[in-house]
């Protein structure tokens, strides 16, 4: 697709679409006519470009940029309301006209962006009168992005960054791209993958870093810091030195040295994202140093020029022995870090994944969450499909984000919610906030799948305000892409259903892991059953699930706070959807719908497939009603959706059926 075309394609402008009609007052058409700045900047001449392009759009004509005037106008400025956090905004009316005005000038942007919502989305502004501030202060995107172009886990195309080791020179897509993430308000990106080769570890020298500067440059106009994921071994593969010990004077001079020429370049730099001592990535164990030691090596240097170093908990050994039942991934994190506590600088920040496996479609919350209390610490989502359907798939996953962030850990009592302890709140900690590996590419649509363009809109929308349901997100997200009309709800709901569908004709009941090794797409239920991963469901003719509970189990459960240890060892109160995350259970056992496991196991799968074949249905309603080439590419990967769940539907069900004997009651087909 050339440029021209790309740059008129719906898929192309996902929510930002203007070019549509929409219903506004011709009192409030008058107001937009004129806007008048307070200010200069980057970031602000972002804000009026938007609003500028928006309203041509909406009166057919260019509004007015003017220094004063007496007739009605919108006003962009900063505030001088305390109320305001930090990038917060406030937008009412006042007489004629009507204020946009930030805490900041991000708050400008995301006030200008807000405001545009509003109008796209129906809302009257000609009354209007609203405050909102972030719920979280780092609202970031984690780009596993590889200086070749490839994406580790990417489902959308090549990257938008890197092309054949080198840095793109057409940035033009790259400026769309911040102004997209902008919009809904992330502030915050990481560029290259967290598991840095050869080549990627250059990008903090010299060599690369006047380009890396140009890149940061585009995002600081919208607002966003860049960050670099770094190489822990560094210090020998850049700068020739014998050891990269954090503990080492060469080593620490080395770094202070990196990160001040980093910030000649790009002044705003952001920081560094490290894996280290995880999946074969180099890191501090080897010079028998802790995670700590290694953190605030980086942490020291950063630190002058008020940068941060994000740590990531994903630490485990992917050598275990499938043979040692005692051993159990699940409590990796938890036991790498939980010691640590308090020992990391303040500008360190943990990076948690969300469950303490990775990106199931089903896990408990990881018990890293709240455990320290004396450290910062994020959380890590994946919008990227990795074990989701990868965009081939419509999962919606702004519920399953919602979940994990209103779960309440009892760290403190009732309250401890995941949401405030990684906002920081709870226990008063400087850096809080969320990070998420994208669903970015240089496809067309940027997530191939168009309706997954949903979750990179909804991660970033329940980042900022954690309060909104994720039905609210959905018919927000829907009306901005299609714009406002009547069989809207038939995607509301396709988005709202779709996660469970998925969970459905996959994993029964909470056990994941049931795909193919390596590329994790489509059923293998023994893929990783007898592998060094740690990521077994010990199914045998008698029963399947993993026994986490102190009792008789691994002990996973003692690292929640006791409610929540009570609450998962208990077959009465244990959530079902994670029954066998947590126990062994007879497939016999009868759960609360009075199905046994084995007839829930056969239903879910059928029924799973057949609300596939309903989401196709409910998609062909809509034709002549929406876009056209929405409309092609959904059906298209809805018939691969078809396809495949019913490749997972009769893998697994066959699966269960051979262990144990057992029919299906309704005597459907079984292989
Ligand atoms: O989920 C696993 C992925 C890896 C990824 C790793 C991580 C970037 O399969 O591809 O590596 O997690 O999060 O570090």
């Amino acid at each position: 697709m050339d440029k021209v075309a790309l740059n008129k394609s719906v898929l192309y402008k996902c929510w930002l679409n203007y070019d549509r009609k929409v219903n506004l007052s011709e009192e409030s058409k008058e107001i937009i006519k004129r806007i008048l700045v307070e200010g200069e900047s980057q970031i602000i001449d972002s804000a009026v470009k938007e609003l500028k392009m928006a309203v041509q759009n909406i009166i057919g004509e260019e509004p007015k940029l003017l220094k004063r005037t007496r007739l009605p106008h919108v006003f962009l400025g900063i505030s001088t309301n305390d109320s305001l956090g930090i990038d917060g905004f406030e937008i009412k009316r006042i007489k004629k006209s009507i204020k946009i005005l930030g805490n900041n000038e991000s708050g400008i942007l995301y006030g200008v962006f807000s405001f545009i919502r509003k109008i796209y989305t129906g809302v009257d502004i000609g009354n209007i009168n609203i405050e909102d501030s972030p719920k979280n202060m780092l609202r970031m995107i984690n780009h596993w992005d590889n200086i070749s172009g490839d994406i580790e886990r990417g489902y959308a195309g090549k990257s938008i960054f890197f092309k054949d080791n080198h840095i793109v020179d057409n940035t033009e897509r790259i400026n769309e791209y911040a102004r997209l993430a902008a919009s809904i308000s992330i502030n915050g990106i990481v560029i290259n993958n967290v598991n840095v080769h050869e080549y990627e570890t250059k990008l903090i020298s010299d060599e690369y870093l006047t380009k890396v500067g140009e890149i940061a440059n585009i995002f600081t106009s919208y607002g966003i810091k860049l960050y670099l994921s770094i190489n822990f071994a560094s210090p020998i593969e850049l700068g020739g030195l014998k050891t990269a010990d954090p503990l080492d004077v060469d080593v620490k001079l080395w770094w202070k040295e990196r990160v001040k020429n980093i910030y000649k370049v790009i002044p705003n730099f952001g920081g560094f994202l490290v894996k280290a001592d995880s999946e074969f990535r180099p890191g501090p164990f080897t010079y028998g140093r802790n995670h700590a030691d290694g953190a605030n090596m980086l942490a020291e240097a950063l630190e002058p020029f008020g940068g941060i170093v994000i740590w990531r908990c994903f630490v485990y050994n992917c050598l275990l022995d499938w043979r040692d039942r005692s051993k159990d991934r699940a409590k990796a994190a938890y036991e790498n870090f939980k010691p640590l506590d308090g020992k990391f600088k303040d500008n360190v920040i943990l990076q948690v994944k969300n469950g303490p496996m990775d990106f199931q479609i089903r896990e408990p919350i990881s018990p890293l969450f709240g455990a320290m209390k004396n450290t910062n610490e994020m959380i890590e989502f994946q919008i990227t499909q990795e074990y989701t359907g990868q965009q081939k798939h419509l999962c919606y996953l702004v519920p399953l984000w919602k979940e994990v962030l209103d779960f309440d850990t009892f760290v403190e009592g009732r309250g401890s919610t995941v949401s405030n302890i990684v906002n920081g709140s709870l226990f008063e900690r400087k850096y809080g906030g969320a990070a998420a590996v994208a669903n970015i590419g240089d496809d067309e649509s940027w997530t191939g799948h168009p309706l997954a363009q949903a979750n990179f809109y909804g991660y970033g929308r329940l980042v900022w305000d954690t309060s909104l349901s994720s039905e609210e997100i959905a018919k927000e997200w829907v009306e901005l892409t299609f714009g406002i009309f009547k069989e809207e709800t038939t995607i509301i709901s396709m988005l709202a259903e779709s996660r469970d569908i998925y969970e459905e004709y996959t994993c029964p009941l909470g056990i994941g892991w049931m795909v193919n090794p390596n590329n994790h797409y489509g059923p293998s239920v023994d893929g990783y059953e007898y592998s060094r991963w740690g990521t077994y469901h010990y199914a045998d003719y008698k029963s399947l699930g993993v026994d986490r509970t102190t009792e008789t189990g691994t002990g996973y459960t003692g690292q929640y706070s006791k409610p929540i240890k009570y609450m998962f060892e208990n077959l009465q109160t244990c959530p079902e959807e994670l029954l066998l995350f947590f126990h062994n259970m007879d497939y016999k056992y009868v759960l609360k719908s009075r199905k046994t496991i084995i007839q829930h196991i056969y239903d879910t799968h059928f029924e799973g497939v057949e609300k596939v074949f309903a989401l196709k249905e409910k998609w062909i309603s809509l034709k002549g009603k929406i876009n056209e080439d929405i409309f092609n590419s959904v059906i298209e990967r809805l018939n691969i959706q078809i396809k495949d769940s019913e490749e997972w539907r009769d893998v697994v069900n066959s699966y269960f059926y051979r262990k144990t004997g057992i029919d299906d009651e309704l005597h459907r087909k079984i292989y």
